[in-house]
């Protein structure tokens, strides 16, 4: 071969790979043309061969054009290399960008039922007047939940009709008062101790009854406590609870475990309402955990947790407490 053949071999060379590299659009397909026109068995090489032809004046040329054009395609290809590289980045944040004014997926949060939030305020109300929280067994025996509190077996409160009885003499509280029982048979007075929890009874349900209910109950025992601190106890929790000075009526009563005993109404929006029953421990109950009764006395009040639920929320059937509707629930 000629020194103008192979002159103009190494052009047309330069001119198709400079073409071939210019139209490549991704970075894949960049290393095969190096190979192709660059590499050991590659067209440049190929080209170089004929050298061997020329006389020792002409390679010197040709040998430099070689290198001019090799050094010129390597710079070509360093370079697409670097564009495609950055256009692959650039491609690829595209691609991730988060638009962060779209409107978010919805998620449903979760929130307190209204009966445990009801119960969460009036505990707070009472640990703030110095109450400590006690809890006990929702299945109990006959002795603490009626014995123990001065309710003898024939007593109509231990009716078939009202208590769900269990075997081996067990049953499900009927009131939370049995935790007291245990709470004083474990501690010397004085005492100040809430009892809130679950209680059952053999109602049948209706608007406003339930066989499953709350209840928090209160009970103070030391020396020299009177009516007038019961009282005065009681009035601070409602006013707390509705959040004014309300007028409270004490209306007397009966209860087994308490005597002199009082059901407590307050007037809300127009209505009494009765809200709680009340007052002084019997002394059988303090015989019954080894208090003598000539040293303390006690007082006691038991709260229901839907009837201030159902007050406050002015929910006409308790029944909507207990069925799990979100569209009720989501209200609260
Ligand atoms: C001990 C001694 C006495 C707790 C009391 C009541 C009156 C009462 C009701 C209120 C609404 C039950 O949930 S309700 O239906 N409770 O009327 N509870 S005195 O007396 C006690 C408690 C413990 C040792």
């Amino acid at each position: 071969m000629s020194l103008n053949e192979i002159e103009t071999q190494l052009k047309a060379l330069q001119k198709t790979a400079t073409d071939a590299i210019a139209s490549v659009e991704s970075l894949d397909n960049l290393e095969p043309l190096r190979v192709k026109y660059l590499g050991k068995k590659g067209e440049l090489s190929q080209i170089l061969r004929g050298m061997g032809k020329l006389s020792p004046e002409d390679r010197p040329r040709i040998g430099a054009l070689a290198n001019e054009v090799k050094e010129d395609l390597q710079n070509r290809l360093e370079m697409a290399k670097s564009h495609l590289e950055t256009a692959a980045i650039a491609a690829q944040i595209e691609a991730e960008t988060l638009d962060v004014t779209m409107p978010g997926s919805y998620r449903a949060l979760g929130r307190q039922h209204p009966l445990n939030s009801t119960r969460d305020r009036m505990i707070d109300i009472f640990v703030g007047l110095g109450y400590t929280v006690a809890e006990g067994l929702e299945m109990e025996t006959d002795y603490y939940n009626f014995e123990a509190l001065n309710t003898p077996a024939d007593h109509p409160a231990r009716d078939m009709q009202d208590t769900f009885y269990l075997p081996n003499n067990n049953l499900l509280r009927t009131h939370t008062s049995s935790v007291q029982i245990r709470y004083m048979e474990n501690h010397e007075p004085p005492v100040r101790v809430i009892a809130p929890g679950r209680v059952y009874r053999r109602d049948t349900v209706d608007a406003t009854h339930s066989a499953v209910f709350h209840q928090v109950e209160l009970l103070a025992v030391d020396k020299n406590l009177t009516f007038t601190d019961l009282k005065g106890t009681i009035k601070e929790f409602l006013n707390q609870m509705f959040g004014e000075d309300l007028p409270v009526k004490f209306r007397a009563s009966y209860f087994p475990f308490t005597e002199p005993s009082a059901e407590v109404d307050v007037q809300w929006q127009g209505k009494w309402l009765e809200v709680a029953g009340c007052g002084m421990v019997d002394p059988n109950v303090l015989k019954a955990v080894g208090y003598d009764p000539e040293v303390y006395t006690g007082f006691a009040a038991g709260f229901g947790v839907e009837r201030f639920t159902m007050v406050q929320h002015k929910i006409d059937d308790i029944r909507r407490l207990y069925n799990s509707d979100l569209r009720f629930l989501q209200q609260f």
